[in-house]
């Protein structure tokens, strides 16, 4: 099907490109945000003009791969036709408007990045949700986000057929598929017969663009809600510093579309450089096809959480003969891995800091000096320019917890400034919650929770979370989740889920669990697995406990509030 979309694929339809400006040459200055913007129309569109030109070489925009020697190579132009068809299927076919919610649970699969950009063409909000996700966790995202629609591909369809009778907002089912499914709209068929001509919307850069789950100590992971502001900083000068893509680089992306940093390394970051995007659809993921895509393709950046290099450094690795720059981010990068990766490769790995409310905040950008073990300092529009102009009005630095600048070298929360100016890329706020977003809101600052000390050269040294929330290979982890499904198990009284460290995944979760009386005198290796396998059923797999201890009882304050301080600090042998 891949195939056959590609080889559809008609003349490009006229130009309606709004901004010709050029990328090399942005229109805009870190400070001076534009009031309308378009990732569609101003950075897509451009570069198919630039195709048009003969300024931009015959390399694709997207290059896709799967295990099964499938092969999609996709022009800008390509791109803009397709997407435009998706987004006359949305509008037209779905009947969306601008403004309604989408939810997007695809695995790596072309047809993401139209959807992606058939919603920013016609200002529908999307919701990228990972394809681990559940049935209770589809049906939590799809009743709170109202989402009127969800795509999504075979894997996923029980689990949204299983809930969707109790989502009385969702009116339209889009499968990805080879073959089509009674009650699902079939948009591969759909995309073959649709018009290639739409105009783009002309969104405001505070418009909403795309809304991502995130998960927090206590209760379900709330909606970080973020405009097309979310894409215009990977347009910024200052920006353009981080990876210095030039429009012949092949770009990696390892991460899953379902979280933020696809959205701005695998989207907004290699096509605003006008370059080749590649991916890999890796269903499951193996380091050793890491490795055989990086010896095999011209691939020259990559990106992925710092898991993913652990992984592959465990194998034996060679030399990649194309790979020029490396960056990761999503949890801790030791300095002995980073010391490794550059022994045995010869590539330096260049720390990246954000959340999915923040998207890119720090870096190591790569004509710095890398300190290692520091995650860089932050980048454009969060510089830390409270070293050199006191009354900057956007960035990053440590705060106490009244919201309070501390000196340099002082532990305390990252804080991002929001008054008088919220900086554009910053989420707007947590959607339908706003006791959440003004808990995270601490004097002039976001509180990101994320303790750090910055030196007095504005370098960012990682601690970890104030709060319980899991770091592991990459995710973020709210216990609650974990103890809300170990909870549902009838072997489980009671259960206390913390971080515990691990030398592959940076941090593991692990359950502290008390056992109902029956269940005492059971085999406790059993027991663990049967634990494990029931939370990877009911909620996404990824959270699920890979360390479980059984004890009698758990640490508790006199007013019965579990402990889990105490547990986490006990197992980084802190106690
Ligand atoms: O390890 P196990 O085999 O026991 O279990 C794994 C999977 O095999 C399994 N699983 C996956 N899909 C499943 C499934 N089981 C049932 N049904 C499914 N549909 O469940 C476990 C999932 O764990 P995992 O995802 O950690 O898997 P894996 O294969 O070990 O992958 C390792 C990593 C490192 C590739 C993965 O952990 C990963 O992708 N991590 C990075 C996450 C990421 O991209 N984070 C960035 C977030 S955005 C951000 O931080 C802001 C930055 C600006």
């Amino acid at each position: 099907i891949h195939k056959s979309l590609h080889a559809f694929h008609p003349a490009p339809p006229p130009l309606r490109c709004q901004s010709l400006s050029g990328v090399g040459a942005p229109r805009w200055n870190d400070q001076d945000i534009p009031k309308e913007f378009n990732f569609a129309s101003y950075v897509v569109d451009y570069w198919v003009q630039m195709e048009k030109e003969g300024k931009r070489g015959p390399e694709p925009a997207l290059w896709w791969i799967n295990n099964q020697g499938d092969e999609v190579k996709w022009s800008f132009s390509e791109i803009k036709d397709l997407s435009c068809r998706v987004a006359n299927i949305l509008t037209q076919t779905c009947s969306l408007q601008q403004g309604d919610h989408l939810a997007l649970i695809l695995p790596r699969v072309p047809e993401w990045w139209l959807v992606a950009l058939g919603c920013i063409r016609t200002g529908i909000i999307f919701i990228p949700g990972t394809t681990q996700l559940k049935a209770k966790d589809i049906l939590y995202r799809l009743q709170v986000s109202k989402a009127k629609a969800v795509v999504t591909t075979d894997t996923v369809v029980s689990e949204i057929d299983s809930v969707v009778s109790e989502c009385p907002a969702l009116k339209t089912k889009l499968l990805v598929s080879d073959h089509s499914l009674h009650g699902w709209l079939d948009l591969r068929s759909l995309i073959r017969s649709a018009s290639p001509e739409h105009t783009c919307i002309k969104s405001k850069t505070k418009d909403p663009m795309i809304i991502f789950f995130t998960s927090g100590t206590t209760g379900l992971p709330k909606m970080a809600k973020h405009s097309h502001g979310l894409a215009l900083r990977s347009y910024l000068p200052t920006c353009r510093k981080l990876m210095r893509l030039k429009k012949s680089d092949v770009f990696w992306c390892v991460s899953d579309p379902g979280w933020i940093l696809a959205a701005v390394g695998g989207l907004f970051e290699p096509w605003t450089a006008g370059c080749t995007l590649f991916i890999h659809h890796l269903p499951q993921f193996d380091p050793k096809v890491i490795i055989k895509a990086l010896l095999e393709y011209p691939i020259t950046h990559c990106i992925a959480a710092p898991s993913v290099f652990r992984m592959i450094l465990q194998e034996k690795i060679p030399r990649f003969p194309t790979l020029k720059h490396c960056f990761t981010g999503g949890e801790s990068l030791l300095v002995e891995e980073f010391e490794k990766w550059k022994k045995q490769t010869g590539i330096l790995l260049h720390e990246i800091y954000g959340q999915s409310e923040t998207g890119v905040t720090c870096s190591v950008l790569q004509e710095m000096k890398i300190k290692p073990g520091s995650m860089g300092k932050a980048i454009s529009p969060f510089d830390v320019q409270f070293l050199k102009e006191a009354s900057a009005k956007n960035y990053i630095t440590i705060i106490d917890d009244k919201g309070n600048v501390l000196p340099p070298n002082t532990e305390g929360n990252i804080g991002i400034r929001i008054k008088p100016t919220r900086p554009v890329g910053l989420f707007m706020y947590y959607k339908d919650n706003p006791q959440k977003t003004a808990e995270v809101e601490c004097g002039e600052f976001y509180n990101t929770g994320d303790r750090a000390t910055m030196d007095a050269e504005g370098y960012i040294w990682f601690l970890g979370r104030s709060d319980d929330v899991i770091m592991s290979s990459g995710y973020r982890i709210g216990p609650s989740e974990v103890e809300n499904a170990l909870a549902e198990h009838p072997a489980v009284a009671e259960s206390a889920v913390v971080s515990s460290p691990d030398p592959t995944r940076g941090e593991v979760v692990k359950a502290f669990v008390v056992l109902n009386p029956p269940f005492r005198s059971h085999d406790q290796n059993q027991l663990t697995k049967e634990l494990q396998q029931h939370v990877r059923a009911v909620t996404a797999p990824y959270k699920y406990p890979r360390k479980v201890e059984f004890v009698p009882e758990l640490p508790k304050t006199i007013t019965g509030k579990i402990k889990r301080a105490e547990l986490r600090k006990k197992e980084f042998g802190q106690m």
